[in-house]
């Protein structure tokens, strides 16, 4: 009698546990999609993946953005999902191109037996994709193979699309050093979250951070440091020239590759930034030439201010450096935006230099704010040349912007207000709003900070769009940008509990 009932019970798990389709009702507060999708309507039913759920798929890009949902459940799960390319009965996703959505939008339309995603380029498909992922359970993010997962979901149809086609992260990774993998970790979590734009600080005085195959010195130097790690970032000593260097890193040009292409799949550009004329000690411990003083220098090990070790304006061969830095980074970016730095500048050297000097009345330049636009300009026309755009902080205004370089605002908005009444193109990233490095919480018991008070609330706040601004000017906004300068950060586990949860 036992056995039977025992039997019983066994058979209806398997018929009903199994076969039929969950009953589960969903209401609108268990929908968490971040960001909030701009439409999101909640109908009746559910729809239900198992291991016999199919991608249907038209071409490349289409199951590339489902490849991304089919390994979390290979991991998660343990299931195969596989693509096809004849349209099944049921129980499918299938891809639509459709023209009329606009660029990085996607419409998700889920069913009782199929989800539909329509988009018209890849990063909407894959939007519609991380949708559907951020709808499943939160088990489908999981490392390791979960137990006992109803892998349900709402019927929903959402059509939803980006306001801003720059929406970015900045990573310093030269204040401190951050392997290849943290950063393609960081590039998954911002496609997850539907931004597009990963902006790499690869130089600064403390670490040049990229091979260049042409000067070999700037990784060989310019990649290491004394390890002063033990100190205060502002209480590290200058060490002396022969002190070892030990502390640092750089990723080589096969490494710079891997990240790229690993961005591109899903759906993120990189933009280098490759900082002049300032805040490159690092470049000038390598190859003094380059400075106006030619005087060797150490990388420092921390802080360092004012920075006054800066790229020679005077001679020539400091430009043929820098074209041929840039020959190799544009080799190897294929980014629309080529980002060179400009701020800080301490110029007190370019007014002593016989070089710089000359420069200035050959070109007739008044003074030394108009020989650093001199530098961006020059800059700027080799940029242009190739086919880029050149973007810079908000110090390349002054002393007169170049033709067709866009700015990214960080001294407030008032870059931004001053460029795009210019009729150039900013992107919104202020200190008051969008500084990763600055506190999240009460001071005494959050990690040391840079300083400031940026809670995930103050964020939330943030509209790259200004309300001073013209029509006129709020369509030179291409959008904004987060940045974590790493002055502070030394691991891994403190870079994502500054970038998250803002
Ligand atoms: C200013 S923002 C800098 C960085 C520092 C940061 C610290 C900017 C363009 N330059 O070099 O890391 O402040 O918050």
């Amino acid at each position: 009698m036992k056995l039977k009932v025992v039997l019983v019970f066994a058979l209806s798990v398997i018929f009903f546990g199994c076969n039929t389709k969950e009953t589960k009702v969903f209401a609108e507060s268990d929908i968490h999609v971040i960001p909030k999708p701009e439409n999101l309507k909640l109908k009746e039913g559910n729809f239900q993946f198992n291991q016999n759920t199919v991608f249907y798929v038209a071409d490349d890009a289409q199951s590339a953005a489902a490849q991304i949902l089919i390994d979390r459940f290979k991991v998660a799960q343990g299931w195969d999902l596989k693509t096809v390319d004849t349209e099944p009965k049921s129980n499918y996703i299938q891809f639509k191109t459709s023209e009329n959505i606009e660029e990085e939008g996607y419409k998700l339309m889920v069913d009782n037996d199929v989800i539909t995603i329509e988009s018209n380029d890849f990063n909407g498909f894959l939007y519609g994709i991380q949708t559907l992922r951020q709808l499943l359970p939160p088990a489908i993010e999981s490392q390791t193979k979960i137990a006992d997962t109803h892998w349900v979901i709402p019927n929903v149809e959402i059509a939803d699309k980006p306001r801003f086609e720059w929406r970015g992260l900045m990573m310093d990774v030269s204040r401190h050093f951050f392997q290849k993998e943290y950063i393609k970790k960081t590039i998954d979590r911002l496609a997850y979250h539907k931004m597009n734009t990963f902006h790499f600080h690869l130089i600064d005085d403390q670490g040049w951070r990229i091979e260049i195959k042409k000067y070999p010195k700037l990784t060989e130097v310019g990649a290491w440091r004394v390890d002063q790690e033990d100190k205060p970032w502002d209480g590290r000593y200058t060490p002396e020239l022969d002190e070892k260097a030990t502390y640092g890193g750089f990723y080589t040009q096969e490494d710079i590759k891997e990240i790229v292409a690993y961005a591109e799949s899903r759906g993120v550009t990189v933009v280098p930034e490759i900082e002049m004329p300032a805040h490159v000690t690092s470049a000038i411990a390598s190859y003094p030439e380059l400075s106006c003083l030619e005087k060797p220098v150490p990388v420092p090990s921390g802080g360092l201010w004012p920075i006054t070790d800066i790229y020679c304006a005077g001679k020539d061969s400091t430009f043929e450096f820098l074209e041929d830095v840039l020959t190799e980074v544009m080799a190897l970016f294929p980014s629309k935006y080529i980002h060179v730095g400009g701020d800080e500048a301490t110029k007190t050297n370019w007014e002593k230099c016989p070089h710089c000097k000359k420069r200035m009345k050959d070109e007739q330049l008044k003074s030394v704010e108009e020989l650093q636009s001199y530098f961006i300009k020059r800059m700027e026309r080799f940029i242009s040349s190739k086919g880029r755009v050149l973007i810079g902080w908000d110090e390349i205004l002054e002393g007169g912007l170049a033709p067709g370089a866009a700015v990214m605002s960080w001294r407030g908005v008032k870059g931004g207000l001053e460029a795009s009444e210019q009729g150039h193109d900013v992107v919104m990233t202020p200190g008051t709003h969008c500084y990763f490095d600055h506190y999240q919480g009460p001071m005494d018991t959050e990690p040391l900070a840079w300083g400031g008070h940026t809670p995930v609330s103050k964020v939330y706040q943030f509209d790259p769009i200004v309300d001073s601004m013209s029509e006129e000017q709020a369509k030179h906004v291409l959008g904004g940008q987060a940045n974590l300068w790493a002055e502070h950060i030394t691991t891994e586990s403190h870079s994502e509990y500054m970038i998250f949860p803002r």
